[in-house]
């Protein structure tokens, strides 16, 4: 899966953490593709969606459900609760599945929070469910790494995304550049009116 998403270029479309609590019921079943429009099944849009186990996930604290082969399913067929298997895995431990596939967090019936993080992939071309390049600490751009930042949505894709006809990082150190000269600009004026005043 990792190799996929390489292959396909992918962005990272969002990022959650997601902890269910003693006697919550299980989420609605869904896919991660959901909102995006094609009927299915269809080719992958979206890419894969990565959650990651923070505490051992058991069939009774909320494991997530997903549906076998569910990516090939039309847009008619919705799966039943019977349908859906746990993935039982041990804490610190990743589950991959392809954004078309149904799934959910399960009920927790147990004593314990289950605590995950869930992490979502989508082709470059698509627009993400969370915007990455306003999300990010722009203070802080410099201490990512290319590879990092290109997952995060600031190079382009064949242009797309550009701004002023640059990669997104281009025009936010820019942006940082005419943020800090109005900055200056203003201060410079506020102490030439208090000078004036004296
Ligand atoms: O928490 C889980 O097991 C699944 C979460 C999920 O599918 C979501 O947040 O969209």
């Amino acid at each position: 899966m990792l190799e996929l998403t390489t292959k396909l270029e992918a962005t990272n479309a969002g990022f959650h953490s997601v902890v269910i609590q003693p006697a919550e019921k299980a989420q609605i079943l869904h896919t991660d593709d959901g909102l995006i429009p094609p009927p299915r099944p269809c080719p992958l849009i979206g890419v894969v969606s990565a959650m990651v186990a923070l505490v051992g996930f058991t069939a009774d604290n909320g494991a997530t459900v997903l549906a076998p082969v569910s990516h090939l399913w039309d847009d008619a067929r919705k799966p039943i609760r019977e349908e859906v298997i746990p993935a039982v895995v041990p804490a610190r431990s990743m589950i991959y599945f392809l954004n078309t596939i149904w799934h959910g967090s399960g009920a927790n019936t147990s004593r314990n929070e289950r605590k995950g993080l869930i992490v979502l992939y989508c082709q470059p071309w698509v627009r993400t469910f969370r915007n990455m390049t306003v999300a990010v600490d722009w203070e802080n751009l410099d201490a990512i790494s290319i590879n990092m930042l290109k997952l995060l949505g600031f190079s382009t894709h064949n242009f797309m995304g550009y701004v002023d006809g640059r990669s997104p990082r281009a025009g936010v150190d820019v942006r940082k550049k005419r943020l800090l000269e109005g900055a200056k600009k203003h201060n410079e004026q506020t102490q030439e009116s208090y000078i004036s005043k004296l």
